[in-house]
């Protein structure tokens, strides 16, 4: 499976660091949400469904987590530990988010506004509907 993830650019000064993300810079698509996960309890397994449109770039901006990537046929694990790195999952990847570190703040932009219809939450009909 081809992971796409993104080196960032990354504005450096002698203040510090800044991260700006914007279409065709980091990302190809039109941001139309951005919504973060943070304070999640230790053992904590997120996610467990893939979208049938929806596009996404994930970056945890403090921290780390592990994201595993499921087309159907092979999973892959991506370890997400700096804010210059983000990860795109397309549409129709199974994903699943864990082993997240206590200080982590994972962000996420996304194409779409909040749509349940969007997600397929049964992985036996997710697998039926990728084959
Ligand atoms: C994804 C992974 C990476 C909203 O009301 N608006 C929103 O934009 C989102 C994302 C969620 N919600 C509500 C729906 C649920 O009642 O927040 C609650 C928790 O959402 P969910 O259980 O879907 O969270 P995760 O961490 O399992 O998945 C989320 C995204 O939903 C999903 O699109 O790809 O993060």
């Amino acid at each position: 499976m081809k992971i796409d993830l993104v080196q960032l650019s990354i504005h450096d000064d002698q203040r510090g660091s800044l991260i700006a993300i914007e279409k065709n810079n980091g990302i190809k698509f039109d941001i139309k949400r951005v919504y973060y996960i943070y304070d999640t309890k230790k053992g904590v397994r997120r996610g467990f469904h893939a979208h049938k449109k929806l596009k996404q770039l994930l970056v945890t901006v403090k921290g780390s987590c592990k994201v595993l990537l499921d087309n159907g046929k092979n999973k892959e694990v991506v370890l997400l530990n700096s804010p210059t790195k983000g990860l795109v999952i397309e549409s129709m990847i199974w994903r699943e988010m864990f082993d997240f570190s206590e200080d982590c703040v994972l962000m996420v932009l996304a194409d779409h506004i909040y749509d349940e219809s969007d997600y397929i939450r049964d992985y036996e009909k997710f697998v039926e509907e990728v084959k």
